[in-house]
């Protein structure tokens, strides 16, 4: 059994693309723009006028102001190629490509900045959450865990839980080691930075988010002691949560667009499930329960989203925008509900 596996995971890790010498050049001497140029702090950030280039400039000013790259002697060089194979083995998905990655990455660092987390976590934690937003979901195929499980996928025999997310994280240390990424940290710091890596990729399995939310709801209902280790671990996975599912904070014309984009990825699952599997999709993923959709986004608000950004409102003041932005989007799709 344990040769079995072995095998399927050198099938599954074997595709796995590098950036060139010419790109890392390229980048390494690009100046980066400050974060106020790119907006980056901001919780209304969005990415759809930059180009791809400029996403990577992007990561790289936001490790700088982290303090990530002097604090953990990372080679300057080394990043650069790090973000390019990052970048790389996203796949042209509909949703889950590399934009949606940096966006979640860029969701953190405005949170870690405006709440002054960072100084709770402290660098390693950072440094630990900044990879794992940018990494949560490499080599996603458009396809969610329970389709990897129908087509016996190759991840799905290796993990029959956390399918794909158990995948991202491994996508991930590939990278980190291939390229070396960690390799002035001291054993205790590298060790540590992987353990909180691990939890936070993980945590962006929805099922985990249910499971791990009760605890959650009673620690924002009691208040935050960042001395205790149990509450920083569930403060960790929960803000994989939000900065996942951030689209739902957008002002209108970005969550709209966003919102396609997630329907598109759904439908195309869906017709590949009755063409290929001869089976009748779920409704999320049935292009002819279109018109359901904003009903579907009002349900996922209340049972997913609202719980959470409250929560988060509730443990910091500077959090009450993504509320906000939550509520007036629940608007929109009431409005959306009503005209369908
Ligand atoms: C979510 C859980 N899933 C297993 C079943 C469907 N639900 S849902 O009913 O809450 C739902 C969520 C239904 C439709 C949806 O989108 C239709 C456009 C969504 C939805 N999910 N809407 C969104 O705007 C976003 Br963003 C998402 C998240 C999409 C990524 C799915 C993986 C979640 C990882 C945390
Ligand atoms: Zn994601």
């Amino acid at each position: 059994a344990a040769m079995a596996k072995q095998k399927v995971i050198l099938e599954v890790l074997s595709y796995h693309a590098t950036a060139s010498v010419e790109e890392a050049q390229k980048l390494r001497t690009l100046r980066i723009p400050s974060n106020a140029k790119f907006r980056l702090l901001e919780f209304d950030f969005d990415d759809i006028h930059m180009k791809d280039d400029e996403t990577l400039s992007a990561c790289l000013r936001m490790f700088l102001d982290l303090d990530l790259v002097e604090r953990f002697h990372i080679d300057y060089d080394v990043l650069c190629r790090w973000l390019l194979s990052v970048k790389k083995n996203y796949r042209d998905v509909t949703y889950h490509n590399w934009r949606h990655a940096f966006n979640v990455g860029q969701m953190m660092y405005s949170i870690l900045h405006a709440t002054r987390w960072w100084e709770h976590f402290g660098t390693i934690e950072c440094l630990a959450l900044m990879v794992a937003c940018l990494c949560h979901d490499l080599d996603h195929r458009g396809t969610n865990n329970s389709f990897q499980i129908k087509i016996h996928s190759p991840i799905a025999q290796l993990y029959s839980t956390s399918t794909m997310e158990h995948h991202h994280f491994d996508q991930c240390l590939m990278i980190l080691n291939s390229l070396q990424l960690l390799s002035k940290l001291t054993a205790e710091e590298h060790s540590r930075v992987i353990r909180v890596l691990e939890d936070a990729i993980l945590a962006t399995d929805l099922a985990i988010y249910f499971k791990n939310r009760v605890e959650f709801f009673k620690i924002a209902n009691v208040g935050m002691n960042w001395k205790l280790e149990a509450h920083k671990e569930s403060v960790r996975g929960m803000l994989m949560t939000v900065c996942d599912l951030a689209a739902i904070t957008k002002p209108w014309d970005v969550e709209k667009r966003i919102a396609d984009l997630v329907t598109a990825e759904f439908f195309e699952q869906g017709d590949l499930e009755r063409e290929k599997l001869n089976i009748t999709p779920m409704d999320i993923m049935d292009r002819t329960k279109a018109e359901q959709l904003p009903v579907m986004q009002i349900n996922f608000i209340d049972s997913i989203c609202m719980p959470i950004y409250e929560a988060f409102a509730d443990l910091s003041d500077t959090l009450h925008p993504l509320l906000d932005g939550v509520k007036q989007n629940r608007v929109h799709w009431l409005e959306e509900a009503q005209k369908a």
